[in-house]
């Protein structure tokens, strides 16, 4: 079949077909066009951190192994890695203030949210040593927000309390020893670009632990408060049935994308969507249809049940339907080719971000105390759109797939004590000790043009539910497994094996779906890979071990992002084995590959990354992984 390198998904190829006839121009024509990419790129062993550059290192050894300043290829490989991870981190820690701005603003009566979740904020306020007692729910979520903004703001020697207070001890202690706990987010950010600019830290060893430092900065300045504050202001998820997959779009109703990852505009754009349907109707559509691309989507089915329309890759194959009126986008992960595809039909994109504009697309900017009438806005918007849209031009790919999701800790917690009140997660243990569950892998991350959409997800995954290994995914990754059909009861019929299908199948009875769990457990966006971590840490407080001690690991089979590198090494930093599916651009480094990939930060932390691109030799090497923890622990 055609397009058969480019996606495993028949919807994408189907529009694929549509693009190619439509004369549209797609990230793959892109990636082709950008071939062969640099070596020196791809080794990581080009350097631009002064004008006396660009420097580059002779990989064969021949030419030059220094910089005009002296760099070699060790330092150089490092310094581009920080930097990477200063991407990934301002981005996450820059998405959790706003959550958090928009939770003081809320609980001031300046931003028209309500408090939705008072038991997770009294569960957050509790962690973060806050008394609870006698206060309203506005008065302890301002005490929160300040507590966040605190950290942003520590100026002192003590580390970020987010952290002390939801990271495990027994890693506090690690990371203490190891002098890599961050302090505040900004400051380590700010503090890593001096360190990586011209002339400053030439040890790449250095270098490898303020990643780590930056990527703790991550996980708890980032994902973790992002995923706090945001269950607090919309609700901690639970589970909920919906769809995936192009086929969600409908051709009579107005179609409305949302995309990017922070949720304060898109809760109130599903909210309005609900209440101005019958101006849909009177402009004479069915309805309104809204559906979720990237993170966004993510966060909106977690907790609103709205379907998602695909994952990263597919984000101008959307518009290619010729049916979407609107895509609503913040930040993150967003084309910057989507308004050149929007031109050749009559959907409008819609920026919101002051951070995020785009030449062609129309900008509605998102002020909080307005936000209701931003929403509002946007929806008229995308209804005046629909007036305009060609029928003609319209081809919406039949495939979705029934999904569930909305797995947070809270859920899978009270699924299980469904099985156990007393003891929620002793069920689980106890079937991991006696190998029924062989492990636990956490599959999450992006799409990357560099990899058949896909493909990895799905041919990882299979493998490691045939071997009995539970799988928790977020991101793209979850987006890939719910269109493929591994986020329902029927999947664990059809790929787990015998042993993880019976306590799939008693946990699901016991929780009431009269079928098994899924297999694969939807644990949300990307900042939601706070969850996995908040899972694994209850997990191995209950076993009395440490996290680098549990059968279970991670994998990013197609990560593109910034973010993703930031998140990985968070998980290494937690002490998890972390399989990355792309090779990072590290391999002009024999010193940085084998600091990351074995000791010492396996020696230091318990975790490491392995790369292997090949999905099914992957998913071995994380069953091998896996094996030898059991061995270790005796069971
Ligand atoms: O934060 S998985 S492509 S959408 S970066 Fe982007 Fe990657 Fe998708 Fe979400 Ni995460
Ligand atoms: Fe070249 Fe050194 Fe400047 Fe980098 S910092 S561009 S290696 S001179």
């Amino acid at each position: 079949m055609k397009w058969e390198n480019k996606s495993i998904d028949p919807a994408v190829r189907t529009m694929l077909g549509k693009a190619d006839k439509d004369g549209i121009d797609t990230v793959w024509d892109r990636y082709e066009a950008q071939q062969p990419q640099c070596g020196f790129g791809l080794l990581g062993i080009c350097c631009r951190n002064c004008i006396q550059g660009p420097c580059r290192i002779d990989p064969f050894g021949s030419g030059p192994q220094k910089g005009v300043c002296g760099a070699g290829a060790d330092l150089i490989v490092a310094r581009n890695l920080l930097r990477s991870l200063m991407g990934g981190t301002a981005a996450h820690a820059d998405h959790a203030y706003e959550a958090v701005e928009a939770l003081y603003m809320a609980a001031d009566g300046l931003a028209p949210y309500e408090i939705k979740d008072e038991n997770k904020l009294k569960s957050v306020a509790s962690k973060l040593g806050i008394d609870t007692e006698g206060k309203d729910k506005n008065r302890l979520a301002k005490e929160v927000a300040e507590t966040a903004f605190a950290d942003f703001a520590n100026h002192g020697s003590s580390p970020m309390k987010w952290l002390t207070a939801t990271a495990p001890q027994e890693r506090v202690e690690t990371w203490g020893k190891l002098g890599v706990l961050p302090k505040n987010p900004d400051r380590e950010i700010r503090t890593a670009m001096h360190q990586t600019s011209m002339g400053v830290d030439s040890d790449p060893v250095n270098l490898i632990l303020s990643a780590v430092k930056l990527s703790l900065a991550d996980g708890y300045g980032g994902l973790h408060l992002a995923t706090d504050i945001q269950d607090i202001l919309f609700g901690t998820p639970t589970p909920v049935v919906s769809e995936a997959n192009l086929g969600v779009l409908k051709a009579d109703h107005v179609n409305i994308i949302i995309h990017g990852h922070v949720p304060l505009l898109s809760e109130k754009v599903v909210e309005w969507a609900r209440k101005l349907e019958d101006e849909a109707k009177s402009a004479g559509a069915s309805g309104i249809q809204l559906s979720g691309l990237c993170c966004t989507g993510n966060e909106i089915l977690m907790r609103q049940g709205v379907p998602l329309a695909n994952n990263f890759l597919a984000q101008e194959l959307a518009i290619t339907t010729g049916a979407v009126d609107a895509m609503v986008v913040d930040v993150q992960c967003i084309m910057p080719s989507l308004a050149d595809t929007a031109a050749c039909y009559h959907t409008k994109i819609i920026t919101t971000m002051p951070i995020a504009k785009m030449p062609g697309a129309e900008h509605v900017p998102f002020e909080i105390e307005k936000v209701d009438e931003t929403a509002q806005q946007i929806v008229r918007m995308a209804i005046e759109a629909y007036k305009k849209r060609d029928p003609g031009k319209v081809n919406i790919p039949d495939e979705k797939s029934s999904v569930m999701a909305g797995f947070s800790v809270e859920a899978i917690v009270g699924a299980l004590s469904k099985l156990d009140a007393s003891n929620p997660l002793k069920p689980l243990v106890d079937n991991i000790a006696n190998g029924n569950v062989l492990g636990a892998c956490a599959v999450v991350g992006c799409n990357n043009a560099k990899v058949t959409q896909d493909a990895s997800h799905i041919g990882l995954v299979r493998e490691l539910l045939k071997n009995n290994v539970l799988v928790v995914a977020t991101g793209c990754a979850a987006h890939a497994l719910g269109k493929a059909g591994f986020l329902t009861s029927e999947a664990a019929e059809k790929y787990a094996g015998e042993t993880l299908k019976a306590v799939l199948t008693a946990v699901g009875n016991a929780a009431g779906l009269n079928a098994p769990l899924p297999p694969v457990l939807h644990m949300g966006s990307c900042v939601d890979n706070s969850r996995i971590g908040d899972l694994v840490a209850a997990l191995a407080g209950y076993l009395k071990v440490a996290v680098k001690d549990l059968p279970i690991a991670a994998s990013a089979p197609e990560y593109q992002h910034e973010k993703a590198i930031a998140i990985g090494t968070w998980a290494v930093s937690l002490g998890v084995f972390t399989h990355l599916g792309v090779v990072p651009p590290v391999l002009g480094s024999q010193q940085v590959t084998t600091l990351l990939t074995s000791d010492p930060v396996e020696s230091l932390l318990g975790g490491k990354f392995y790369v292997e691109t090949d999905p099914i030799k992957a998913a071995a090497g994380i069953i091998a992984h896996i094996k030898s923890k059991r061995a270790k622990l005796g069971i």
